[in-house]
């Protein structure tokens, strides 16, 4: 039953952790002779190594001397450190959470409503697989029955794989038996409101180191398969109980319906539950999920109310396997089977999946609201903000709310920037534009100078070029001289 592994088996997750540290504490002060026959510790780098290094060497000498001469070199000295290599980050948490959690073990008070015979204890039975609840012995008709509903706690240590669950059912014999049962509901929350104050009382204390979680953590609600809808008795109770406690509801005994009859059972079941303002625990799904658990808590979810059907018997299949059921002359109805019943769902989310969020909501959404409500009306105020970040949907909502907002802020921020750039941009073209422009005319304009000049220079050359080729005029006749011709 007890497995080992969790402290000696060095590919267990712990054992890593510790082993080195071990070794490194024995292993500094201690000196190893060595010696041939030791070679194969030496080499061997795990375990045997570690043994090795915690024998005093004051064991090892007489045996080396009785040897005798033929050993005669002097023993080396050999020093073993461990040390622990490479990054020492915070991603080890979990394991250490891991390690507290299988020595602390785990606790879960459960509360069983249901009226008589709807196969509550059967169920208790059956989930935690121990006879919790004896069979019940035929009731003497001569004895007057009890009248109203009494609360029968049972507490039990059950062990698996070496982890510890304690629990603590409250069964709640007597719920709805009477002719009227108006006031079925005021002893269960009775219960629930004095486990509160209980606790309340415990926080109070000045030593508060050994207070017991005795709240309920989750409220088993059998519906009784009559294929119509809910009853007044149990809308009646729902109401009174589900601020107070994670409902989960059942319908019991649901190989007395058909399939067809189960699923339009369950419909109307919600259909009540949603009309009537009635809170039941659903599983969340968080951003940080994988795959798979997001898998498996949809289909958690797409099973409520959970169609269970309950037995610690052990049948014989037809293919010849022994399964816990009911036998029927057509057939057995498996418990443990996904397809004959919802019974591995509900221990799935009881106790696989979800019974840490069901403790937590338990004490950080359920009892919190009980003890300020209780403290206001003791005139004590309280904060309500302090309280409201525990709900992990709504942080998770807050935050994403907040990170949404931060992320538009910097996009207006950005695009702000983009368009000063892009405007100091234009302006910086529209300059360097006009100043070509003027650059540009400038040029052209002495170029067009330069042009004309030209122009007027060739006009000229070409003149001279013709009168130099035009033949020189003759000279004027030499005026005589004299005034007389
Ligand atoms: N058909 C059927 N009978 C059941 C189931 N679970 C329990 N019973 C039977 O119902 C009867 C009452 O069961 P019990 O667990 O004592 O009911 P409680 O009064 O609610 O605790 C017993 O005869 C059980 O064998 C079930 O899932 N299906
Ligand atoms: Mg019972």
């Amino acid at each position: 039953m007890v497995e080992s592994t969790n402290t000696h088996n060095p590919a267990h997750a712990d054992a890593v952790d510790e082993a080195p540290i071990k070794e490194s504490e024995s292993a500094t002060n201690v000196q190893i002779p060595s010696e041939p026959h030791t070679t194969s510790a030496e080499s061997n780098g795990n375990g045997s190594a570690g043994a090795g290094g915690l024998e005093p060497p004051t064991d090892e000498a007489p045996n080396l001397k009785s040897n005798g001469p033929t050993v005669t070199t002097t023993p080396e000295i050999k020093i073993i450190r461990r040390k622990l290599n490479g990054y020492v980050g915070f991603a080890n948490l979990p394991k250490q959470w891991h390690r507290k959690s299988i020595r602390r073990g785990f606790n879960l008070n459960l509360l069983s409503v249901g009226e008589s015979g709807l196969g509550k204890s059967t169920l208790i039975n059956t989930l935690f697989n121990k006879e919790l609840y004896q069979p019940k012995e035929p009731r003497d008709p001569a004895v007057e029955r009890p009248t109203g509903v009494s609360i029968d706690t049972i507490s039990s240590e059950i062990e698996e794989n070496g982890v510890k669950l304690n629990l603590t059912v409250i069964d709640t014999p007597g719920f709805g038996d009477q002719v009227n049962n108006t006031d079925s509901w005021q002893p269960i929350v009775d219960e629930i409101n004095s486990r509160f104050d209980s606790y309340l009382e415990f926080e109070n204390k000045i030593n508060r180191t050994t207070v017991a979680d005795t709240r309920i953590h989750a409220c088993l609600y059998f519906i009784e398969p009559t294929g119509h809808s809910l009853k007044p008795l149990d809308i009646e109770f729902l109401k009174q109980v589900h601020k107070k406690v994670n409902v989960i509801p059942v319908v019991a005994k649901s190989d007395t319906l058909t399939e067809e009859e189960i699923l339009e059972f369950k419909q109307r079941v919600l259909d009540d539950i949603k009309t009537q303002g009635i809170e039941i625990f659903e599983p969340k799904i968080y951003e940080n999920d994988d795959e798979e658990t997001i898998l498996a808590t949809k289909e958690i979810l797409s099973k409520v109310p959970f169609a269970i059907v309950g037995s610690t018997t052990e049948i014989q299949t037809a293919d010849g396997r022994t399964v816990r059921g009911r036998q029927y002359p057509w057939g057995v109805i498996e418990v443990d089977n996904e397809d004959h019943n919802d019974f591995v769902r509900l221990r799935q989310l009881l106790i696989r999946n979800f019974l840490e969020e069901l403790r937590e909501k338990t004490a950080n959404v359920l009892y919190e609201a009980y003890r300020s409500e209780k403290l206001e009306k003791l005139g004590i105020p309280q904060d309500h903000s302090v309280f409201r970040e525990f709900d992990p949907s709504i942080k998770q909502q807050e935050e994403k709310a907040l990170h949404e907002a931060k992320l538009a802020k910097l996009e207006a921020e950005m695009k702000q920037i983009f368009q000063q750039k892009v405007s100091e941009k234009e302006k910086k073209l529209q300059k360097s534009e006009a100043e070509l422009f003027s650059r540009h005319k400038e040029v052209k304009e002495k170029l067009l100078k330069q042009i004309k000049s030209l122009e007027e220079k060739k006009k000229q050359l070409e003149n001279a070029r013709l009168n130099a080729y035009e033949p020189a005029p003759a000279p004027a006749p030499k005026a005589k001289k004299g005034f007389l011709r």
